[in-house]
């Protein structure tokens, strides 16, 4: 048992003897998977295997009990293992396991897409499903250049994307996505240039939305005197860039871009796969920010991440202009959808899902702590490394310095001490970045915080 395990005792370990540490998998097992974005190399070294979860925790195939603290990846705010979505789930794959989604369908993917419509601001009024935000990115792309050629403008195909952003591992996303590392291996993807980010020093340890970069988006104006609004069909951004390290927008930021593109008759995307569906305080992050989009991308949170299933929610404008441009009503009018667009399991999960959100009123849960939650980390200022803290509602990001030539590696070393202490934290970039389910409570945010310092302390 850890030596920590007595500093933190909601973190006492259950044994499960059947399942004894890196017996757990053979070394020809452990070869056979190829990860997705972990080091490979290094996870089969030292394997960290989850077993089970339940609230707030996980327990480890040892059978140590881990703080969540980042939901899953940003997906199970409601906390892990709802009665209320397993049964569901349980019930609905003994029923109906697989409807096809191309010409056919099933009632449930109707009942959710009209919550979600009544969750996501008015204009927003018709819903396309997906199985994970890269598809619902490369699906809202899609979208947005076919809008524009059933309109007679189809030199409307660039994207502006943000430096800094992440919209999935799609080619569409990675082509609009900013980020560096995601991209450098894979070449070419779609016409994409992008706007700046928005992280500008004077902001450091700024607490929720900064107050200065409002101007960051009027860099907008400049792409399109360089490509020409006839040229540029969409604007891609996440409302809060999540993945690069939490940043939130500039207060007035997000209103200027909305202003830009409806000068210039260009659509806006917003990215919501983070930001969708509670995390910010509210119910999407258009809401919070008061700026609504053209075309909306959720995933993640819409399950509780218990089953896959991503969501494109557009303006009624862009759904009727492709039935309109249909042809005679047989033919399909958007020739895109996945095999398991709309899956029956995943739809009922959706259901329970957003049912335990809207009766609990957790957007509202997230936003009455969120002041507990921003105290807390900001905390860790003037910790070891701490070179900058960001957060909004239930995120945080907490950016360190560097080794030399090495930005990675320090919250890397971070997180495994976090992990030995019974703390699940997530690292990328330079920065690691925090995220509590929406259940968490005050108590739990205080052990989790500390762990973090006592863990920043202890760096070498
Ligand atoms: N857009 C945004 C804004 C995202 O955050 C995706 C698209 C892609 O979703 P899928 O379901 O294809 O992974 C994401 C996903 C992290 C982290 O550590 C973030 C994501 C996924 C995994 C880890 O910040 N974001
Ligand atoms: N590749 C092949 C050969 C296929 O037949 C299909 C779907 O029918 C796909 C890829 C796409 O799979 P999905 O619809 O699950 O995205």
């Amino acid at each position: 048992m850890p030596d920590n395990v007595e500093s933190h005792p909601e973190t006492q370990a259950e044994t499960q003897p059947e399942l004894q540490g890196s017996s757990v998998l053979s070394a020809e097992e452990l070869r056979a998977h190829w990860m997705p974005f972990t080091g490979n190399r290094q996870f089969k070294s030292s394997p960290r295997l989850f077993a089970s979860a339940e609230g707030v925790y996980y327990t480890t195939v040892d059978g140590r009990k881990v703080f969540d603290g980042l939901s899953g990846l940003w997906t199970c705010g409601l906390g892990h293992c709802r009665p209320e979505i397993s049964e569901a789930v349980s019930k609905q794959i003994a029923t109906l396991d697989y409807s096809p989604g191309f010409q056919y369908g099933h009632p449930l993917s109707f009942k959710l897409a009209h919550k979600v419509v009544e969750l996501t601001p008015a204009g927003l009024d018709q819903v396309f499903f997906t199985d994970s935000g890269s598809e619902t990115i490369d699906t809202a792309l899609k979208m947005a250049r076919g809008y524009w050629r059933s309109r007679g403008m189809p030199g409307k195909s660039k994207f502006i994307g943000r430096i800094k952003g992440y919209h999935g591992v799609n080619y569409g996303g990675i082509g609009v996505g900013g980020i560096g590392f995601n991209r450098k291996l894979f070449g070419q993807s779609v016409d994409a240039d992008h706007i700046p980010h928005t992280v500008l020093p004077e902001n450091d340890f700024s607490r929720g939305m900064p107050e200065k970069g409002a101007h960051l988006a009027d860099e907008l104006e400049e792409l399109v005197l360089l490509h020409d609004a006839s040229n540029i069909a969409a604007v891609v951004v996440e409302p809060m860039s999540g993945t690069s390290g939490v940043l939130p927008p500039p207060k007035g930021y997000l209103n200027r871009l909305r202003e830009i593109c409806d000068k210039h008759n260009i659509l806006l995307i917003f990215d919501e796969v983070i930001t969708g569906l509670g995390r910010m305080g509210s119910l999407t992050g258009a809401e919070e920010f008061g700026v609504t989009p053209d075309i909306m991308t959720l995933a993640k949170q819409i399950t509780n991440g218990a089953q896959p299933l991503g969501a494109v929610v557009t303006k009624a404008d862009i759904y009727d202009t492709f039935m309109d441009q249909g042809g005679p009503d047989y033919m399909v009018e958007f020739p895109h959808g996945y095999t398991y667009s709309a899956h029956p399991v995943a739809c009922a999960a959706g259901l329970a899902a957003l049912n335990v959100l809207e009766m609990e009123e957790l957007p509202q849960r997230v936003k009455s702590m969120s002041a507990y939650f921003e105290n807390a980390v900001h905390q860790l200022k003037g910790a070891p490394y701490v070179k900058d803290i960001r957060n909004y509602g239930f995120a945080a990001g907490v950016s360190l310095e560097h080794y030399p030539g090495e930005p990675l590696r320090r919250p890397f070393e971070l997180g495994l001490k976090c992990f030995d202490k019974g703390f699940y934290i997530r690292w990328g970039a330079d920065t690691v970045q925090l995220a509590p389910a929406f259940v968490v409570t005050e108590q739990q945010i205080d052990s989790f915080i500390n762990a973090v310092g006592e863990s920043l302390h202890e760096l070498p």
